[in-house]
């Protein structure tokens, strides 16, 4: 079982599509593990975006991952990173596949909606910058054990 982070980005709170993107995400089978709402500061968008600090857009990512509140989330499941990154579609939204949230709902590159992991050793790292290991539940859904 792997483990993504996901951010609902500030553009997908302002455009009232949380709940949509959260039930995609589920309904694709992905576990809900840890869920919080909060508003990304300075040092925090630093961090997470780290591998972007010489990239021309680092200010204006910055800027806006910071604007207004996100929600972080911890999905776990089987291939949960790239089954996350396939359902959010490319990072332009403009080329974005249909059917994925990108695609679909997001509008150019800069507000596409949502983050996720992009492997196994980011996921780790980045969720470990939002969440607490007390924070993110072990738990058993009456889903699971009906189905197995
Ligand atoms: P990803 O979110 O699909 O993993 P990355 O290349 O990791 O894409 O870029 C991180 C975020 O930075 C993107 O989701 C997008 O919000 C923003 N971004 C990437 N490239 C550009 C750009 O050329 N202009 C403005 N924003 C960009
Ligand atoms: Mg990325």
């Amino acid at each position: 079982m792997e483990q993504s982070l996901v951010l609902i980005k500030p553009d997908a709170i302002q455009r009232c599509l949380a709940g949509e993107i959260i039930s995609r995400l589920e309904k694709k089978g992905l576990k809900i593990v840890a869920m919080k709402m909060l508003q990304m500061d300075y040092a925090l968008a630093q961090h997470h975006y780290a591998v972007h600090k010489s990239k021309p857009f680092f200010a204006e990512l910055v800027d806006f991952i910071t604007s207004s509140p996100i929600i972080a989330i911890v999905f776990q499941g089987r291939s949960a990173v790239s089954l996350i990154r396939q359902t959010m579609g490319e990072t332009d939204s403009a080329k974005a596949s249909p059917g994925t949230v990108r695609g679909d709902l997001g509008i150019d590159l800069s507000h596409n909606l949502i983050h996720g992991s992009d492997s196994l050793e980011n996921a780790s790292q980045e969720i470990s910058l939002f969440f607490s290991d007390e924070e993110i539940y072990n738990y058993t859904r009456d889903i699971d054990r009906w189905i197995s």
